[in-house]
């Protein structure tokens, strides 16, 4: 691996850092308008940087040896690709919001796996984003920040994410989940430790094959917003839970009224999660995390045969409760186990893995860290 001076010939002024997350109930409601918990993971993007004056911004990834550059100036939507485009797209947000930032040497080192639907994007813009504001020290608002990477996202690479990711990477606290209402833009730090009652937060990597899904996600939003526009609603977040019925009716198509069902529920089991949280009753959320998979592999249509699985045998292994996490077809699974049973827990997927030919799963720790911040 080569240092920051190996490549590019100078110290650096800095480091910067932004997490990955983990979702823990609230999934595909971000678009939505609706309620999400995640929380952020010890896994981080780390960038380390040092300030140049002409205006151009290099980077590299201890990852590959390519050096990637480009002019402030001059950037557009898409105007630079592969994973480059993210440190790009928020040079570009920056600029267009007027901040003043300016040239720099960007290397990248990450413990964030990438394709684990642990949003590891979003880790790269929010983590771009505080180390150009912080190499000229330009104060920001962290939720301000996490908007403009969620603009980068979607105007400069193009992909119509929502804000939980970015959200969770620029403003969750350690020890704690993010409960973040998008309609409000309110969050409230929800304390998170589940080892204080003996219980144990496992996430797995699946680590499933890639299938030919590009654009399910897209179409997964389309769906919703069409829904709301066919109700008459800004968002589907507008449909209360105790409505949800009646609005079921008023709509022609079987897909639709299960894309319906799905957020509207999911938005109802993330306010009952925290609920419990607040009143201490964390075990009794396992339950929540169960409907909320079934949820999304009966009517949102978003996973594939390894998360089944290992949601099902970490159930039968004694979980209290396990649920796919993130954007669906690939990533994590989390399942809430007793401290005891968690080993037991992971042994039996691996060994359902083994059994169903399915690729060696991996688990990861799931300590509820902090936000992006300078790491030096
Ligand atoms: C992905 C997206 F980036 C998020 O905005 C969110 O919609 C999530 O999928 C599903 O909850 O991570």
């Amino acid at each position: 691996m080569s240092s920051f001076e190996e490549v590019f010939g100078t110290t650096p002024d800095g480091s910067w850092r932004a997490p990955g997350r983990v979702n823990l109930i609230g999934e595909h409601t971000d678009y939505n308008d609706g309620l999400v918990l995640p929380i952020a993971l010890p896994n981080q993007i780390l960038v380390t940087a040092s300030k140049r004056d002409d205006g151009r911004i290099a980077v590299a990834s201890t990852g590959h040896d390519r050096v990637i550059e480009f002019a402030i100036d001059e950037l557009v939507p898409g105007s630079v690709g592969d994973w480059a485009a993210y440190p790009a797209g928020a040079a570009w947000v920056l600029r267009e919001s007027g901040y003043p930032i300016g040239g720099a040497n960007l290397l990248v080192d990450s413990d964030l796996p990438s394709g684990a639907g642990l949003s590891s994007s979003a880790a790269l813009l929010c983590a771009t984003s505080v180390a150009l504001l912080g190499l000229r020290d330009i104060e920001f608002d962290p939720a301000e920040v996490a908007r403009l990477a969620q603009l980068a996202e979607n105007q400069y690479v193009g992909a119509p994410v929502g804000l939980m990711d970015q959200m969770a990477s620029m403003c969750c606290t350690a020890g704690h989940a993010l409960y973040f209402d998008i309609r409000a833009m309110s969050t409230d730090q929800i304390p998170f430790d589940p080892a204080a009652d003996d219980l144990a937060l496992l996430v797995v990597d699946v680590k499933a094959p890639h299938r030919h899904v590009d654009g399910e996600y897209a179409a997964r939003r389309r769906s919703c917003e069409e829904a709301a526009a066919e109700l008459g609603v800004p968002a589907l977040r507008s449909i209360a839970y105790d409505d949800l019925d009646d609005a079921l009716k008023r709509l022609q198509d079987g897909v639709v009224r299960r894309r319906v069902r799905h957020v509207v529920t999911e938005i109802r089991r993330v306010e009952e999660a925290v609920e419990l949280m607040r009143a201490g009753r964390l075990r009794d959320v396992g339950p929540l995390f169960t409907a909320s998979h079934v949820s999304m592999r009966d009517d949102f249509e978003i996973t594939v045969p390894e998360l089944d699985v290992a949601v099902d045998t970490a159930l039968e292994a004694g979980a209290l409760g396990a649920r796919m996490t993130g954007g669906g077809f690939d990533g994590c699974i989390i399942a809430l186990t007793e401290a005891s049973t968690a080993d037991a827990v992971l042994s039996a997927i691996e060994k359902a893995f083994a059994e169903h030919g399915f690729s060696a799963p991996s688990a990861l720790a799931a300590a509820p860290s902090a936000g992006a911040s300078r790491s030096d």
